[in-house]
């Protein structure tokens, strides 16, 4: 399998640990999202996804995977073990609650094209752009702190899909400086998994394409 990545994306960052858990080896085409006015605009990738944007796996079939919950959801279907969802169904809808919230809800208001577009389009200021990419993400963590309990991950003892989309976003929240103090559950689900060396691998740090 070849996933394109970009350090820094969270979207990517998701899928890194998902395979990093099934213990998937991949082989990793970083692509760069501002280098040359962003390479995921080149044809070159268009013809892998229309949608410009990482991640994208590609099968040993050849078949072409975007978006990262899709993406996901395949890699827990094709290799069960472990399993990324809770047996129960009222569970398991818990849990992708809190990840649609992070996947639905933050991410696609503070998504680059986003910022860029407040910035080119709508002449907005950085200040402007900070305050409005705080914003969504302290909307978003009111709504996961109040949903969590970390016991030690976000939706329980085992590893799930809440805590692949929570992990990242908790990275970017930091990066841009979002004060994190009022969100003591998030932040003790993110320690517990920063613990296990799937999630660990996965940092954008430890990416070959890490600047
Ligand atoms: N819903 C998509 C979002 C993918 C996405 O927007 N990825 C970002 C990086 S996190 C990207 O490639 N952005 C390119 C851009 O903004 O130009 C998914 O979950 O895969």
């Amino acid at each position: 399998m070849q996933l394109y990545s970009y350090f820094r994306s969270s979207a990517a960052y998701r899928v890194r640990i998902a395979l990093n858990l099934k213990n998937i080896p991949y082989d990793m085409e970083p692509i760069h999202l501002t280098k040359d006015g962003g390479r995921q605009h080149s044809a070159e990738f268009r013809t892998l996804n229309p949608a410009k944007r990482v991640p994208a796996l590609v099968l040993e079939s050849g078949d072409i995977l975007t978006q990262s919950m899709a993406i996901i959801e395949y890699l827990d279907e094709t290799h069960p073990q472990p399993p990324l969802l809770p047996a129960g169904p009222v569970q398991r809808a818990k849990v992708r609650a809190v990840a649609q919230i992070v996947a639905c809800d933050i991410h696609p208001l503070n998504n680059l094209m986003v910022l860029q577009h407040l910035k080119r389009a709508l002449k907005q200021e950085q200040p402007e752009i900070d305050a409005w990419y705080h914003h969504w993400v302290i909307d978003g963590f009111n709504a996961i702190e109040a949903a969590i309990d970390p016991t030690p991950y976000a939706c329980g003892a085992q590893v799930t899909l809440a805590d692949i989309c929570l992990v990242p976003q908790v990275f970017n929240a930091r990066r841009l400086k979002v004060p994190l103090d009022r969100f003591p559950k998030i932040v003790a689900a993110d320690a517990a998994c920063q613990k296990l060396a799937a999630f660990d691998k996965a940092r954008p740090e430890n990416q070959p394409d890490a600047e």
